[in-house]
């Protein structure tokens, strides 16, 4: 018989209220033995709250309110019980304990979103959009995920599953017919319809980047000379003194990461080491990070001091240049150069701060991110499912191309549609499933 698994389901620490959740076929049994009420547990209607004291070894331990939920109509599609005990760390703490005495076995990571899964409440992609919602830092993040949520992305794979399943019945047929053969003009038709596959997958795939954004930040990096201002910079943007700034230049030796929301978009803000020759091992290593990050950025934001002559170097036009300490002047040998200039001593006007931002979400908005939809953004797992659909479709096509047999055909055409099943969840190694739900917060 399944477990009935319990988790304290509301973040930890103190607060007005704190709700504990049990699922599983004993989790009205179990409840029912701790709740003091007018009503049994097993007598109270689905989805109606009964306020009741929790009463162990005939002392109260909290007054809460408890809500069932009966299978299949639940989010786990099992027998649930929710319940709303006052948010103390010691009060949930042994409320939990006391399930766990009675019965329940503590919950993993994500554990209740599994069973949903199982149990055929939401396909994978919607499971995955539940942890997207929770964890999104701006707006676009959190439409996008409750997009998810509402099955879009799943729907749009479905479909895609039958125009495979049907092109594969097709291709069936001229199997179990052996003597009729796949003629030139249904072959171009069959074609035709991979084509529009290959399409589609190819739409969905060009989704990752804005699905990566949205779920990571923007990769953003400070760059340049020591002392030009980048940690200045992290700060104001920031909102608050989170860099150590200093006229000493070298000063920053680590990287710092801190996520700050332009327009609706994550940005991930890099403040780095300034790069030049080192002067000890603790710079040199600052400074290799740099360039690490570099490599990885989506943006680069290359600050200089416009007070200073610019150096000979050319500027690479891909990175952002920001002039920074424009209050002290700017040198004339800026001249012309296209950039943004900036104070980081004023917080408003013209060389404030926010033209800055404003170009930076000029950057990020009109690489992709333009009308703002984020309807559909997959992720890491779902890119790596839909490049095996395309590859496997791909190469039915081609089979279909060079006249090859149907089982041929048939055998590629299985393998796209097995990719494109994985994304929603025909997952059936217990691996990956454990691999996915782990990365979810107890008590979901
Ligand atoms: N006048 C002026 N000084 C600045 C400005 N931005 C930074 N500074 C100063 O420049 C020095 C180096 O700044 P810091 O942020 O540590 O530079 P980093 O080495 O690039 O991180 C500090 O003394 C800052 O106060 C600016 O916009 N105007
Ligand atoms: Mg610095």
């Amino acid at each position: 018989m399944q477990e009935t698994i319990a988790a304290v389901c509301t973040a930890f620490g103190e607060g007005a209220i704190a709700v504990l959740r049990l699922s599983g076929p004993r989790a009205v049994a179990i409840a029912d033995g701790i709740f003091r009420s007018k009503r049994r547990v097993a007598e109270l209607p689905a989805r109606f709250q009964q306020l009741g004291s929790i009463v162990t070894g005939g002392l109260v331990l909290d007054e809460v309110l408890l809500t069932v939920f009966r299978a299949p109509a639940s989010y786990t599609g099992e027998e649930m019980v929710e319940i709303a005990c006052h948010g103390g760390i010691l009060v949930t703490r042994r409320l939990l304990a006391l399930l766990l005495e009675r019965g329940a076995r503590a919950a993993g990571p994500g554990e209740f979103t599994q069973r949903a899964f199982l149990n055929g409440k939401m396909d994978l992609t919607q499971a995955e959009a539940v942890m997207d919602l929770i964890r999104a830092q701006t707006d676009l993040g959190l439409r996008a995920a409750a997009e998810q949520l509402e099955g879009r992305l799943g729907g749009r794979i479905r479909e895609l599953r039958e125009t495979l399943v049907e092109i594969l019945a097709h291709v069936e047929a001229y199997i179990d017919f052996p003597e009729e053969e796949i003629t030139p003009d249904t072959g171009a038709a069959l074609q035709a319809r991979l084509d529009g596959v290959g399409e589609t997958l190819a739409g969905l795939l060009r989704t990752a980047d804005q699905g990566r954004v949205l779920r990571e930040g923007v990769r953003t990096v400070l760059y340049g000379a020591p002392n030009v201002g980048k940690s200045s910079l992290l700060n104001r943007l920031l909102g608050f003194e989170r860099a150590i700034v200093s006229e000493t230049p070298g000063t920053t030796r680590d990287t710092i990461e801190e996520v700050i929301n332009v327009r609706g978009l994550p940005l991930r803000l890099i403040d780095t080491a300034g790069v030049r020759a080192a002067h000890d091992a603790v710079e040199r290593e600052g400074i290799a990070r740099t360039l690490r990050h570099l490599e990885r950025a989506d943006l680069v934001l290359h600050i200089v001091d416009a007070s200073q002559p610019r150096p000979g170097e050319a500027l690479d036009p891909a990175r952002l240049l920001v002039l920074n300490k424009i209050d002290l002047g700017e040198h004339p040998s800026w001249a012309g150069a296209a950039g943004v200039r900036v104070s980081c001593l004023e917080s408003a006007g013209p060389r404030g701060i926010d033209p800055l931002a404003e170009a930076i979400a000029g950057r990020v908005l009109g690489g992709g991110f333009a009308g703002g939809d984020v309807s559909i953004a997959i992720n890491a797992r779902h890119q790596a499912c839909l490049q095996n659909a395309a590859r496997f479709a791909q190469a039915a096509r081609a089979a279909l191309a060079d006249g090859l047999s149907a089982e041929f055909v048939a055998l590629e055409l299985h393998s796209a549609l097995d990719a494109v099943g994985d994304m929603v969840g025909r997952v059936d190694t217990e691996d990956l499933l454990g691999k996915i739900f782990s990365t979810f917060c107890v008590g979901k």
